[in-house]
């Protein structure tokens, strides 16, 4: 019955985008898929693996497919600030295109830097063009993390010689919906580790609009063609945890998803890389794995086209989606133990659910953790 109502709630959405023209001059998705070597049924089974990933019910998968059949009647907006520019990379940096960067590839990108033809002045014309054009309509992507206040003029953008931080509250003002593509834009990333030399923030810091952050370094192709299919069906902002993440891709903990936690359970730890427990793909936890604080669906939706994610090929969760994890997850290889773990959001940690969380629950869970490896230890001594 929940699940009628929503149905129809949800297909007469992607039936009004469906009567809307297509904003470029250019080849339907069906075509593109088709074009690019992918059967209609290879399009459906990737439909039910969205479908299932944005938490719905199978019965609604060619409502998916249908989404993602008219994404490109949204006319969308990406921001490049200060990054490495991988979480497009993500999406774009395939041996073979996915349907996911297809998908991504053709919707409506008025302005995107890394993909797009303009340069110069035309580029800067582009985007204020888009911006006027689709007024309260496009989507705003930001990618990168933000020099701000007095930081701000170490990026700037193009002939005026706009600061990021200015872009990002002009493209800010009259979108429809903003997300945070990546843990920089999310929660500053890389770029706001200590010392933190140019200033740089959260775009949520710099705008005063709602912002949805997607973090990630990178995101997942799934969870950035993800979160534009969930606005392409709803047309509203999805269920959020403490971190403004969508619950549908960082609801769950890595720890209680991965594929080694029956070795965790059992005791059995990598104690060194290229030791026997790492030849039998034991627990990654003592060579420094971050899953047990980190929120993320990797070990679902993986990378490279489902190909695998960092567990799986052998080196811990670095807990990159974790808001300041460059400063606050330790050291990389080793285990974060019993060390106290706090963020700059107000001092909450990011066990249990990220939504009732606080420092005193996350240190008894870290201690819990580090006296789990280190009994564990004892009970099965090295050979
Ligand atoms: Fe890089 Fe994106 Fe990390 Fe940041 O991803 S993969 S540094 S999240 O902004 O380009
Ligand atoms: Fe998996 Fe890491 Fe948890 Fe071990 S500590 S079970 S490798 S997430
Ligand atoms: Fe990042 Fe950990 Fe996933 S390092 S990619 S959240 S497994």
């Amino acid at each position: 019955m929940v699940n009628d109502t929503l149905y129809k709630k949800l297909s007469a959405r992607v039936n009004e985008l469906s009567k809307l023209p297509k904003l470029d001059d250019q080849k339907s998705i069906p075509e593109l898929i088709k074009e690019n070597g992918f059967t209609r049924r290879d399009f459906m089974t990737w439909a039910g693996g969205m479908t299932a990933m944005l938490a719905l019910p199978s019965s609604f998968t060619p409502l998916i497919a249908k989404a993602a059949e008219v994404a490109d009647r949204l006319p969308v907006v990406w921001l490049h600030m200060a990054e490495c520019t991988g979480c497009t990379e993500s999406l774009l940096r395939s041996a073979s295109p996915s349907i996911d960067s297809l998908i991504f590839d053709h919707i409506s990108l008025e302005y995107q830097e890394t993909i797009m033809s303009a340069a110069g002045w035309q580029a800067e014309q582009n985007l204020e063009n888009a911006i006027e054009k689709y007024k309260g309509r496009y989507v705003l992507m930001v990618e990168g993390g933000i020099p701000h206040g007095e930081g701000s003029h170490f990026l700037t953008i193009g002939g005026h010689g706009k600061t990021g931080e200015q872009s990002a509250i002009d493209a800010s003002e009259h979108a429809a919906a903003i997300f945070a593509i990546g843990t920089c834009s999310s929660f500053g990333g890389v770029q706001a580790a200590a010392p933190n030399p140019t200033n740089a923030t959260s775009l949520s810091n710099v705008t005063s609009k709602p912002v949805i952050n997607v973090p990630g370094c990178p995101p997942s192709e799934s969870n950035i063609v993800g979160t534009l299919l969930h606005f392409l069906l709803y047309g509203t902002l999805p269920a959020l945890d403490a971190y403004n993440r969508p619950k549908w891709a960082y609801g769950l903990r890595i720890h209680d998803m991965c594929e080694r936690r029956g070795h965790f359970d059992a005791g059995e730890f990598v104690e060194e890389f290229g030791d026997d427990g790492a030849k039998n793909g034991f627990c990654l936890y003592k060579v420094g794995c971050k899953g047990p604080y980190t929120f993320n669906n990797c070990s679902r939706q993986k990378f490279n086209e489902g190909t695998s994610w960092p567990v799986q090929a052998g080196h811990g969760c670095a807990g990159c989606s974790e808001p300041d994890f460059w400063d606050t997850m330790g050291v990389l290889h080793e285990p974060l133990a019993d060390r106290l773990f706090h963020t700059t959001f107000g001092g909450l940690g990011a066990d249990a659910t990220a939504d009732k969380i606080g420092l005193g629950l996350l240190t008894v869970t870290a201690v819990g953790i580090a006296a789990h490896a280190a009994i564990s230890a004892v009970k099965k001594p090295k050979e």
